[in-house]
């Protein structure tokens, strides 16, 4: 390598002052039209709010966090750039060479760090204790993982209700090989299930979630939470929605838990607490009649499930939702 070529030049011609300040206007115009864009689409990239008691204030932290961040930022380049500015070589300044040790200036930034981290960790530590506690539920639901579906099984007041939550029919056709189905027109493809879970607003509801044979893992990112669904142990979730925020919301599994991972979506169905009631009424009353009756219990309803013509796609197996339970990890 010719090492000639990386000296500096030091007999270069200096820049008038005018074309320096043309480019730093210049570049301070891009920057100000970047950053009035980032503004419009920060709601867009920063992360969801949620709908839960505990994504409120997950995303509390994480907005106090990424300002103290900001600030943190705007201090450190703010010195370095005024550093940078005022005391460079063409200004004639003259490395203190001298400085080698400052007890002062070691405590000063030792300290204020350790301030910013303990500020930051006790409302962190707080809100994590507060996903660990879950006393005071008004509804549990024991959440199994299989390969490669849910089953619900609602405790207490609503016990007896026990179903399966498997990939809906029309997802279910569409991903089949040479289905001949265009996945960009099947509704939720790989998000909508056949019976998805239903739970009150404005109620904590406990999840107990465990699996029958691998790890999966019970994800919903409009509540904030994620607990992994191990066999032979029972990890435990609470969800709280908010009153006012009612309807589905979707997830996955998300521990990588077979060959179908990717077809066992969560779809939970978030009702009013009077629309909630109903609905355990008109299952139990299901339970009653096939209790009596030889005939099956029409399974739950199936919103987001739009029928589709059956081209010759691997057919479901027979209803799951009247299945019995294949394991007892929890009696
Ligand atoms: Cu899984």
């Amino acid at each position: 390598m010719n090492l000639n070529r990386l000296t500096v030049n030091h007999n270069r011609p200096a820049r008038p002052r005018g074309a320096v300040l043309r480019r730093a206007l210049g570049l301070l115009a891009v920057s100000l039209i970047a950053g009035s864009t980032g503004a419009q689409a920060f709601p867009a990239m920063n992360m969801p709010v949620g709908v839960t008691v505990l994504s409120h204030d997950i995303y509390r932290i994480h907005m106090e966090v990424l300002w103290v961040c900001v600030a943190i930022a705007i201090a450190v380049f703010g010195v370095m750039i005024t550093a940078l500015i005022r005391f460079r070589h063409s200004k004639g300044a003259i490395p203190d060479t001298q400085m080698t040790h400052s007890t002062a200036a070691e405590v000063i930034w030792t300290i204020i760090p350790v301030v910013i981290l303990v500020a930051m960790a006790i409302p962190a530590t707080r809100t994590m204790l507060k996903i660990d506690d879950t006393r005071g539920a008004g509804l549990t639901i024991r959440v199994t993982g299989y390969q490669w579906k849910w089953q619900y099984t609602y405790l207490g007041q609503a016990a007896g209700i026990s179903f399966f939550s498997t990939l809906s029919q029309s997802s279910n056709f569409a991903r089949q090989l040479d289905s001949g189905i265009d996945p960009r027109t099947v509704p939720h493809y790989l998000l909508s299930v056949d019976h998805p879970l239903v739970i009150p607003s404005g109620v904590k509801v406990r999840l107990l979630i465990t699996s029958a044979d691998v790890i999966h893992a019970w994800w919903v990112p409009a509540f904030g939470v994620k607990r992994s669904a191990i066999p032979g142990f029972v990890n435990e979730l609470w969800v709280k929605v908010l009153p006012g925020h009612e309807g589905v919301y979707r997830g996955q599994c998300a521990a990588l838990c077979g060959r179908d991972h990717g077809f066992m979506p969560i779809v939970v169905d978030v009702k009013t607490p009077a629309d909630f009631a109903k609905w355990v009424a008109a299952q139990k009353a299901a339970l009653k009649q096939a209790s009596t009756a030889p005939a099956p219990v029409p399974a739950a309803a199936a919103p987001n499930d739009a029928p589709v013509a059956r081209t010759g796609a691997v057919p479901l197996a027979a209803p799951l939702a009247r299945r019995p339970l294949t394991a007892q990890v929890l009696d």
